[in-house]
């Protein structure tokens, strides 16, 4: 039998496990009130009752019915029936971390909110990121946009930037959200396809709404892909509005720039995935924190007056339209690091209430009407999964600043709250609660005067009417690895809609309309006919955005790289070693992978351990593989099928492969012909020299046409 943990032993682990995580700040200190840690304690009923005996409830003899009388029995199952609250209509998987932003240049310039104010200044942070179309428990890899919502907890109150990874939207106006979200959805008769857009319901309504146009080929790009949150850049997605303390005021536009560059998954890698690893965003995210290689994104701000909201040739309240980095630079602002992952799941991550509304003296809406819908339906999504009007009382949700008003009661209400008078004004209560002056002087929230006058009419502007010149833009600024990938995903998507007119529909109407020859290319794999006379030119549209290209945004350096290191019986255990170090020492994962989980003898004899198997740790969920040398390296790889599917597939996905010594030979014995990345040498150093520089890379696209010969 294998040995049991004593209860110190237990003790331990518990502590290490869930208790002293590190790296608290003011928020985490808040919640520790919260916290309960059960070990060593007593078994009790909610209300404090000691429990004799957990395993058999209270009946009427051994064989007889059991008794109403029995209020343990009835209190666990009755907590147990209720464990379940609605999940998101959206957005429903995710995870989620803390840590916190810390300013870099302050912006007192362009606002009040005290938070921005000074260099070094830090403010604790709660981040989810999450999925959209698929439900709770459905995988992360798939095709989808990603939510990236950060709560900052400031001591002016909380502030909540919700936003994606994706820097526009499918729609203009927050009236079309629920159609817009009941096509995407898996559809109502038969509720499939779970976390995919590839179905008619989705491309039916996309293709009769031309808004989506951008939006759409930002989903069917890399980025609809990502590799982990880690590599995904975030976006605010509206103007804002920022007001100094003269009270002046600018638009701005809220991003998010990732330390680790953003990568993004190839596709077959993707659903791949999806089956043998559904946590695989989750997991990473978990198991950087735990290894102490935190996620670091920089904010950054770009900064518009408002005078200028029509004169880029779209209008800045439209969320379907970017402002191109290269018209107006960002500026950043601060960092974010994340370094301490929740206690637990559904107390923190779940119960997390973020909304568009949740704003801080010196930022301010703007009218964008998608952002202007959304500041309703946050509170009102809340008041059903949460239950009631109390949820900004749980403790994840909590400001660290006090905060006090005369709302009263309502279902699970914390706060005991004193003194008679609960209205304003009164004379009972001296009047407290009080206003306070509006900001900049005291810190009284204030919104900026704009002068708002108008019909009462339903309309859309005519600033909002053009759909295709950024989408356009966003298609030429793709290398021509991106527009392939971009052209293969809307093969895929649309060779799954039954409907022969729709996706004729998408092809024509839209992707004509983007570029004739994005139309053209996937007119060809679907078959469908494209007369060159049907499809529009595109004068005048070139315009171009380099910024767009995630192949220029690589982070130069291999932190957080996962490379799988493939051990073999007797293999060279100082390159093992050497490997390993220098691979930590770079801030990248080195995974000890062996054919089984047991332990085999390196060169010396000596046994080694290693941390999972190639069954386990499945090629794609790593970056990179090294086989190092060893005498039977050649004999223990040559009949083992998973191992050598291990090398075609990392080798399929572009990955980058060292095969050192005597592993040299797997190189001719599975055809896989040596280029930037793919590479085979004799003496170690140059050879991991090599390799590093591969993994900088991160893919090698140019075996991208001749990887596609590869079965895996
Ligand atoms: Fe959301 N969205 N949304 N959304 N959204 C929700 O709120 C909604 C939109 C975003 O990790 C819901 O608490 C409407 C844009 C994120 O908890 C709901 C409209 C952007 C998250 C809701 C939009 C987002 C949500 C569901 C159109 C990017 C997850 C659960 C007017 C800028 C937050 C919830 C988390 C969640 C409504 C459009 C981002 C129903 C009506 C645009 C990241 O309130």
């Amino acid at each position: 039998m294998s040995k049991q943990p004593n209860p110190t032993e237990q003790s331990q682990m518990a502590g290490s496990d869930t208790l002293d995580r590190g790296n608290s700040n003011a928020k985490l200190e808040q919640l520790d009130q919260f916290r309960e840690d059960a070990t060593g304690e007593a078994l009790t009923t909610n209300t404090g009752v000691r429990i004799a005996d957990n395993q058999n409830s209270l009946r009427a003899g051994e064989r007889g019915p059991t008794l109403m009388e029995d209020f343990i029995m009835r209190e666990k199952l009755t907590h147990f029936d209720h464990e379940r609250i609605p999940e998101r209509v959206v957005h429903a998987r995710g995870s989620a971390a803390h840590g916190y932003f810390e300013v870099t240049d302050p912006a007192t310039d362009l606002t009040c909110a005290n938070f921005l104010s000074e260099a070094g200044k830090r403010t604790p942070v709660f981040v989810r990121f999450s999925t959209v179309q698929g439900p709770r428990g459905s995988a992360d890899t798939v095709r989808d946009v990603r939510g990236f919502a950060v709560k900052f907890y400031t001591e002016e109150g909380n502030f909540d930037l919700v936003g994606n990874n994706m820097p526009v939207f499918f729609i203009q106006d927050a009236i079309k959200f629920p159609d817009f979200v009941h096509a995407v959805k898996p559809e109502p008769h038969n509720e499939i396809p779970t976390g995919a857009s590839a179905h008619d319901t989705f491309w039916d309504f996309v293709s009769l709404t031309p808004e989506s146009a951008h939006m759409v080929l930002w989903t069917m790009s890399d980025r609809a892909i990502p590799i982990a949150y880690r590599s995904m850049q975030g976006f605010g997605v509206h103007s804002f509005r920022l007001i100094n303390a003269e009270g002046q005021s600018k638009l701005v536009k809220f991003h998010w720039r990732p330390k680790a560059g953003v990568c993004s998954l190839v596709w077959d890698e993707a659903q791949k995935l999806a089956g043998k690893d559904p946590d695989f965003h989750r997991r990473g995210l978990w198991e950087d924190i735990e290894r102490g290689l935190y996620p670091e994104w920089e904010l950054g701000l770009q900064v518009m007056d408002e005078e200028d909201a029509q004169s880029f040739g779209f209008d800045l309240l439209d969320p379907t339209k970017l402002v191109p980095e290269e018209l107006v630079p960002v500026r950043v602002v601060g960092r974010m690091v994340l370094n301490r992952n929740p206690d637990n799941f559904f107390a923190e991550t779940e119960q997390a209430a973020f909304h568009i509304g949740h704003v801080v003296p010196g930022i301010d809406f703007s009218n964008d009407p998608l952002l202007q819908g959304r500041l309703f339906s946050y509170t009102d999504t809340q008041l059903l999964r949460l239950g009631g009007p109390n949820f900004n009382e749980i403790p994840i949700n909590r400001p660290l600043c006090p905060f006090h008003n005369n709302q009263r009661d309502a279902p699970h209400r914390q706060q005991i709250n004193r003194g008679r008078a609960s209205y304003e004004p009164n004379s009972i209560d001296g009047n407290w609660p009080r206003e306070t002056p509006p900001a900049p002087s005291a810190g009284g929230y204030a919104s900026y005067p704009e002068p708002v006058h108008g019909t009462k009419i339903r309309v859309r502007s005519p600033s909002f009417a053009d759909h295709f010149s950024q989408a356009t833009m966003f298609w030429r600024s793709m290398s021509e690895t991106e527009q392939q990938h971009i052209v293969d995903a809307y093969s895929f998507e649309l060779s799954k809609v039954e409907r022969l007119y729709i996706r004729e529909r998408q092809v024509k109407e839209i992707l004509a309309h983007i570029d004739p020859l994005l139309a053209l290319r996937v007119a060809q794999n679907l078959g469908i006919d494209l007369d060159s006379t049907e499809t529009p030119t595109l004068e005048g549209k070139a315009q171009v955005s380099p910024a767009l290209s995630q192949m220029n945004l690589l982070p130069g350096d291999i932190r957080g790289r996962r490379v799988a290191i493939l051990l073999t019986p007797g293999c060279k255990a100082d390159e093992v070693g050497s490997l390993k170090k220098m691979l930590e020492s770079a801030g990248a994962v080195a995974k000890l992978l062996a054919p089984s989980a047991a332990a085999l003898k390196d060169s010396d004899g000596q046994p080694m351990q290693p941390d999972g198997s190639f069954a386990t740790e499945p090629s794609i969920t790593v970056d990179a593989v090294f086989v190092p040398g060893g005498e039977y390296v050649l004999k223990a790889l040559q009949d083992d099928g998973v191992a050598k599917h291990y090398l075609l597939e990392a080798y399929k996905h572009l990955k980058p492969i060292a095969l050192s010594g005597d592993a040299t030979q797997l190189a001719v014995m599975l055809g896989l012909q040596e280029d930037d990345g793919m590479l085979c040498g004799d003496a170690f150093d140059p050879l991991y020299m090599r390799f590093e520089t591969a993994l900088k890379q991160h893919r090698i696209w140019a075996r991208e046409a001749r990887a596609k010969s590869i079965p895996a």
